[in-house]
C-alpha cells in the first residue's frame, strides 16, 4: 500500500482570514511570492518526508495541489509552477478542457477528480519529497476539515498580513481560537530549518503592507 502523506497548507491570509479578490491575489507582493516560490520548491536532504519511501538516487520533486480556480489564477506564463508536480483538483474537468486549460502530464501538472485521488496518485509517485496545499478557499476548507486517510495535514506556512485588504474569499475552517489548541506556532529558527534558508523575521513591510511569516505544526 502507498504512504501517507504529510501535507502543509501554504498560504497569505489578512487579518480577517481573507485569501483572495476577483478570482486572483488581492495584493501584488514580490518578496512574499518569492517566500511560496522557494517554500514549495525546497526539497530537503534527507529521506522523504512526505512519502517515507526512501528511493535515493532519483531527484526529488515537491507537489503543488490546488483547485481548478487556483489554477486559472496563476499567470500563464507561470504555470505550472516550474520545478514542482502540479495537480489541479477539480470535479468538472475532462480530460481534454485539462488539456484546453494546460493541465498536461508532459510538463508535470496533473488533473485529479478529487483531493483524495490526488493523494492517492501522489503517494505512489517515487520521487516525490515534500506536498504542499495551494489553495484556493474551498480545498483549503475541505483539507483543514478532514484530509483524507490516511494521509494527514500537519503544517501550515501562513503569511499573517497586518494590513487589510478587501477580499471576497476566506479561510474558513481556521479560528483563532480553534488554532491554539490544535496547532503550535513554531520558532523562527525552526521555520527557517524546515524551510532551507534564512526567512524575514518579524514584521516585514512591503508596498505599505506589513505581514509576518509563520510556521504552525499540529500538536
Ligand atoms: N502562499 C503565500 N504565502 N503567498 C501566496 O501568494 C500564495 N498564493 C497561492 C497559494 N499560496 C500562497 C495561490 N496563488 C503564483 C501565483 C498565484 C498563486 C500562487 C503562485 C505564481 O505565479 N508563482 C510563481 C512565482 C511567480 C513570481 O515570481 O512572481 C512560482 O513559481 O511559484
Amino acid at each position: 500500500m502507498p504512504p501517507p502523506l504529510r501535507l502543509t497548507l501554504i498560504a497569505a491570509v489578512t487579518p480577517s482570514n481573507g485569501l483572495g479578490l476577483a478570482g486572483g491575489l488581492p495584493w501584488s507582493l514580490p518578496r512574499e511570492m518569492a517566500h511560496f516560490r522557494r517554500a514549495s520548491s525546497h526539497v530537503p536532504e534527507a529521506e522523504s518526508e512526505a512519502s517515507g519511501s526512501t528511493d535515493a538516487e532519483q531527484p526529488r520533486l515537491n507537489a503543488v495541489i490546488m483547485g481548478r480556480n487556483t489554477w486559472e489564477s496563476i499567470p500563464p506564463r507561470f504555470r505550472p509552477l516550474k520545478g514542482r508536480i502540479n495537480v489541479v483538483v477539480s470535479r468538472t474537468l475532462t480530460e481534454q478542457s485539462a488539456r484546453e486549460l494546460g493541465i498536461d502530464a508532459s510538463s508535470h501538472a496533473y488533473h485529479s477528480p478529487s483531493l483524495a485521488h490526488a493523494l492517492d496518485f501522489l503517494s505512489s509517485h517515487a520521487s516525490l519529497a515534500r506536498v504542499f496545499l495551494i489553495g484556493g478557499a474551498q480545498l483549503y476548507a475541505q483539507a483543514l476539515e478532514a484530509v483524507p486517510a490516511p494521509h494527514a495535514l500537519d503544517r501550515l506556512l501562513i503569511t499573517r498580513l497586518h494590513t487589510p485588504a478587501e477580499c471576497d474569499v476566506f479561510l474558513s475552517e481556521y479560528r483563532t481560537a480553534q488554532q491554539q489548541e490544535h496547532w503550535r506556532k513554531e520558532e523562527h529558527a525552526e521555520m527557517e530549518r524546515w524551510l532551507g534558508g534564512e526567512v524575514g523575521r518579524g514584521e516585514q513591510e512591503e508596498k505599505a503592507t506589513r505581514y509576518e511569516f509563520q510556521m504552525w505544526t499540529r500538536r
